[in-house]
């Protein structure tokens, strides 16, 4: 399976994180790469696809925020990094303001993904990454894998959010669908809702969003992911939740997984985007499933039944130290391993 990874992506170094009302230590840190480079390998360097692929998932004005948001916050006096703690829950319209903490309110969703100075270079390069991984499977290739950091899933057509900027899988899932590869599924087994996707593809017929995640009823994001949400107009029945409660092991998830794998078989499904985020891992720090390094690998296997061409992005995953193993023991278990 090709790999591919960007040495921009490490750039995104944000110092600390709002968390439970006092700061911690910012928990997608670069060091996470290192991590999963050890464990990998050799990764190839993403070719650069420009702007377009992401500008047919993201609002342009989002997408310029982005592009402008620390270099806002350095003109408007401020140091260290960006972060928003006004944000327009009701009646949320499109507004042109000026002011950064306005725009920080305007395009985020929490006060916890701060902007610092080589985010959206790491963003884009992330972005660039999944791309060149569609490209080896389009091109060919059974599956890829996209060392993607930051993650992306919960970022919308125009927001941020839950350390996410631009959404990796659903820009690789648009590209299969442009390319004449659909119908799409994306599956996610992040611990957290990927409602970035789901809003992206909810009133969508083409791509198929499951998703297997802690209920949202005790954990981040809250306010998606619930298992009456199913989707909307011609997307109606193409998303499908799966809330799980904190402390499920592989005896609890394997039967979410068989039912998520059949819906995709049941959708048709031709080309496949998964988000792997392995903060299942039962000793993740800031999660509470309780997965093992072998389910991991199982969980790839069981996933490789499915026989069609893939792209894996990175999504989450905090235990430094276990995470490069837990890659490496899904992607052999994807592989037939
Ligand atoms: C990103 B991914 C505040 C707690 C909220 C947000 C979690 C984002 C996870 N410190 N944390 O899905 O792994
Ligand atoms: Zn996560």
């Amino acid at each position: 399976m090709k790999r591919f990874f960007s040495p921009h992506q490490t750039g995104h170094a944000p110092l600390r994180e709002l968390n439970n009302g006092e700061w911690m230590d910012f928990a997608e840190s670069p060091a996470r790469v290192s991590s999963m480079l050890a464990a990998l390998g050799q990764c190839e360097a993403p070719i650069d696809h420009g702007l377009g692929p992401i500008l047919a998932v993201h609002d342009a004005d989002y997408v310029a925020f982005l592009q402008s948001a620390h270099r806002d916050w350095l003109k408007a006096g401020r140091s260290g990094d960006a972060i928003g703690y006004a944000f327009p829950v009701v009646g949320r319209r499109k507004l042109d303001l000026s002011r950064i903490d306005g725009r920080l309110g305007q395009y985020g969703f929490d006060a916890a993904t701060p902007i610092a100075s080589g985010t959206w270079d790491a963003a884009y390069w992330g972005a660039q990454t999944a791309l060149s991984a569609f490209d080896a499977v389009a091109g060919g290739g059974h599956c890829g894998f996209a060392l993607c950091r930051p993650p992306g899933h919960h970022s919308g057509k125009d927001y941020f959010g839950g350390y996410c900027f631009l959404n990796n899988a659903a820009i690789v899932a648009q590209r299969a669908v442009d390319s004449g590869l659909g119908p799409v599924a994306v599956l996610d087994v992040d611990y957290h809702h990927g409602n970035g996707t789901q809003d992206i593809f909810y009133e969508r017929g083409d791509v198929l969003f499951a998703s297997i995640h802690a209920d949202p009823a005790m954990d981040y994001p809250y306010f998606w992911g619930h298992a009456d949400e199913t989707g909307q107009g011609e997307g109606e029945g193409a998303t499908f939740n799966q809330p799980l409660a904190r402390g499920t092991t592989w005896a609890g998830y394997e039967p979410a997984l068989d039912k998520a794998l059949n819906a995709i078989s049941q959708f048709g499904a031709k080309f496949l985007v998964i988000s792997y985020g392995a903060d299942t891992f039962e000793a993740d720090p800031i999660s509470f499933l309780k997965l093992t390094t072998q389910d991991m690998h199982t969980m790839g296997q069981r996933i490789s039944t499915l026989a069609l061409p893939c792209v894996t992005v990175m999504e989450g995953g905090y235990n430094i130290e276990a995470l490069g193993s837990n890659v490496d023991a899904f992607l052999s278990g994807l592989e037939g391993g």
